[in-house]
């Protein structure tokens, strides 16, 4: 089922579907409809994709109540036990404006502001997942959003999947609308007369949104765009087996694009993994789509020892790194592109896919080499402050001249030198 390899034959990125023409030119259409017509545009696309016919699609507090009833007080405490861990690492990735005079009197500094209206968008269907509810919601609400709308396709009846309300309610969204696609992504850029227009929309959806996304960016931001899951583990012979291969089908069975991969110095524990991920894959519920993502993109690549297995690692700059070794910690220091490192026998993915605390939105496909995840940093903006002084204008004016002058920016210069001029006549 699972292929073993060496280093060289591992492929680093997937070729992942950014949309085609048509697809692309549907989505423009949906967007020009909504921004001319509003309302209007958004009712009728949600009745014909999503087949709902609505009198509201703000949910009402009495639906909130109803999706509480329909999930078990165990999930809610969950829940909220998985939010409080988020919500209390986020918290340590706020930052502080700052202010720095300096002798002469000058202040420089920076303004810390949050983004004052956020969208989130959470798919419909099987693909809504509460615990993303949590992680895309919960940065916005610490870094101090004044309003989060997150939006979220109807089922046919016009509801919503319980789970994805009551998250919604736990993460402090102020608003739930009933209504996705690339509709949803038009209506809250542009806004219309019932959705106020965001700053920013965060959140995964399938091509259409992702399209939309894309097409809307400049406008207001957007997050990037994540790809299908991906695990890569580094074991040793001190790893047990049979949790290495559950580790790798727990992001196999995200879907048969997730790609999960073992990279080890051991080739006794290779041939036994790729037994293990057999027995383990045929016992699951989604075994269809985990066998299909092993069968395509998954891989155990066998190493010469350590060091090399950290190399490939870096190579593949995978979503979710997990060092399951002697000493993690120490080979930590040799890692330079994941998404979130998990060290030790203890720390299986899931963990952090759900509770630890860590955002699960992160960079894949090979962008981890760049790219950061999901945090505080994606919901604040920065605003540059400058205070100079008489004296600093007097010392640094001349040099600014300078440097205007040089660009052929003469009023520039003039700005300065306005105020250099009439100094000079009070001094003298
Ligand atoms: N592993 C996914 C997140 C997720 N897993 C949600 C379960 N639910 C991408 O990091
Ligand atoms: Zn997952």
């Amino acid at each position: 089922m699972i292929s073993i390899v060496n280093p060289g034959e591992l492929a680093t990125r997937r070729e992942v579907e950014s949309g085609s023409n048509e697809q692309e030119q549907a989505v423009k259409e949906i967007l020009a409809a909504v921004r001319a017509e509003g309302d209007a545009a958004v009712r009728r696309l949600t009745e014909r994709f999503d087949g709902a016919r609505l009198a509201s699609w703000d949910v009402t507090e009495a639906e909130f109540e109803a999706a509480y009833q329909a999930v078990s007080p165990e999930f809610v405490e969950a829940l909220r036990q998985a939010a409080a861990r988020i919500r209390r690492y986020h918290e340590k990735q706020k930052r502080q404006s700052w202010m720095e005079p300096e002798p002469d009197g000058t202040v420089l500094g920076q303004l810390i502001r949050p983004l004052e209206r956020v969208g989130v968008y959470v798919p419909g269907g099987r693909a809504a997942y509460p615990s993303s509810v949590l992680m895309n919601a919960l940065p916005a609400s610490v870094a101090g959003v004044k309003e989060v709308v997150m939006v979220t396709p109807p089922r046919p009846d016009g509801s919503i999947y319980p789970p994805t309300l009551v998250a919604a309610k736990e993460a402090g969204v102020d608003r739930v609308l009933k209504m996705g696609g690339a509709q949803a992504v038009a209506a809250l850029a542009y806004g219309t007369e019932t959705v106020p227009a965001v700053d920013k929309i965060v959140g995964p959806g399938n091509v259409y949104v992702a399209i939309a996304k894309r097409l809307v960016y400049g406008r207001v931001d957007i997050d990037m765009v994540a790809g299908p899951s991906e695990i890569v583990v580094v074991a040793d012979e001190t790893a047990k087996p049979a949790h290495v291969a559950a580790d790798l089908l727990s992001q196999a069975e995200h879907d048969p694009m997730a790609s999960a991969v073992l990279i080890t110095p051991s080739s006794v524990l290779a041939e036994i993994v790729a037994l293990e991920l057999e027995q383990q894959c045929s016992r699951l519920e989604r075994k269809e789509i985990a066998a299909a993502s092993l069968r395509d993109h998954g891989a155990i690549c066998i190493t010469q020892d350590m060091p090399e297995a950290l190399a490939v690692a870096n190579r593949l700059a995978p979503e979710h790194l997990e060092l399951i070794v002697a000493d993690p910690w120490h080979w930590l220091g040799r890692v330079k592109n994941a998404g979130a490192v998990f060290l030790g026998p203890y720390s299986p993915e899931p963990v952090g896919d759900y509770f630890a605390g860590p955002n699960h939105v992160l960079p894949t496909n090979g962008t981890a080499r760049f790219f950061s995840p999901l945090s505080v940093d994606d919901f604040i903006k920065k605003t540059s402050l400058i205070s100079y002084s008489r004296e600093a204008l007097l010392r640094d004016g001349p040099q600014v001249m300078r440097l205007a002058e040089a660009e052929g920016l003469g009023a520039h210069a003039a700005s300065i030198g306005v105020r250099l001029e009439e100094e000079e006549e009070n001094d003298g």
